[in-house]
């Protein structure tokens, strides 16, 4: 496989030091094969965030262009805001649907990581900018490898016994959506605990794996959890461990899950139009449901 690879050669640039890389001159639309796929996971694990620009991609190419990288996640734990003709994707948008203002127009607002919420937490997500604003709408996305790594040995010793206890609840805006909905995903959703930090699968990298959506700690108190809740999500959103994404129209832009975290920014005009089409790939079963605590 080893020379199969080598003789494989993407065009890769990075776009920050701590993580992202543009992966040039690949025709996304076609049926790549594995050899292709092997060197885009390759680069996508050294990088966390992989990004393809300037493409013209109908909703169906990028169902097709996800399916190479595994099974695709339904969605079925937020079973709303499909797109109307390819429910595998997920509509992000400030556009009018159905006459009302979308649900969807303040999605990502805090630092998460993809259905952490669920027992079966993202591998990955692919985004498509179909349309995005003149300036602003960006996203970030931060190194949780590089967040794990430079934590003291001692601190690395105490996330590693950790289960960090996620609640759909602290989605960013999820109060502000139809009552009926919002009640039926957390119905779908109940509190679950992942281990504070994600082996990744493939690399075998260990990631830190808390975020703005943990209310506590399994076995610790919210008051007691709070701190350090706290205190990870700075240390992981450092400056220097983030690469900010200033969309254009055509980019896809692929994160994985279970390295990153990313969270996406209000700083632009909503009266402008931003949509964008996301495609989720499911990762391994993960978690435990937590009641009462
Ligand atoms: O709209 C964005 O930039 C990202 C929203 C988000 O969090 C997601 O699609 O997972
Ligand atoms: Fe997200």
């Amino acid at each position: 496989m080893g020379s199969k690879l080598q003789n494989t050669q993407l065009g890769t640039s990075p776009l920050g030091y701590a993580l992202g890389a543009e992966i040039e001159g690949l025709d996304i639309s076609l049926n790549l094969g594995s050899q292709i796929y092997e060197a885009i996971n390759h680069i996508w694990q050294e990088h966390h965030v992989v990004v393809f620009r300037g493409k013209h991609l109908q909703p169906r190419d990028i169902v097709f262009f996800a399916e190479g990288f595994g099974d695709l996640d339904d969605h079925a734990s937020t079973p709303f805001y499909r797109h109307p003709d390819v429910p595998q994707l997920l509509q992000i948008t400030n556009r009018l649907i159905d006459g009302k203002p979308s649900e969807t127009r303040n999605t990502g607002r805090n630092w998460h990581s993809d259905y952490s919420y669920t027992g079966r937490p993202a591998a990955a997500s692919l985004l498509y900018c179909n349309q995005c604003p003149p300036v602003g709408g960006d996203t970030m996305f931060a190194n949780m490898v590089r967040a794990y790594e430079s934590l003291s040995g001692t601190m690395k010793g105490i996330v590693d016994n950790l289960h960090a206890v996620y609640d759909v609840s602290l989605t960013a805006g999820i109060n502000e959506r139809d009552a009926s909905k919002t009640a039926e995903v957390r119905r779908l959703n109940p509190p679950i605990a992942h281990p504070a930090v994600r082996v990744h699968p493939r690399s075998g990298k260990r990631a830190l794996y808390v975020s703005e959506r943990v209310s506590h700690f399994h076995g610790m108190t919210r008051a007691e959890s709070k701190p350090l809740i706290e205190f990870l999500c700075c240390h992981a959103t450092q400056p220097e461990n983030v690469y900010r994404h200033n969309w254009r129209e055509g980019d896809l832009v692929c994160w994985d899950n279970r390295t990153v975290m990313h969270i996406a920014l209000a700083d632009f005009d909503q009266n402008q139009p931003r949509h964008m089409l996301r495609a989720t790939i499911l990762g391994e079963d993960s978690g435990f449901v937590v009641r009462d605590e």
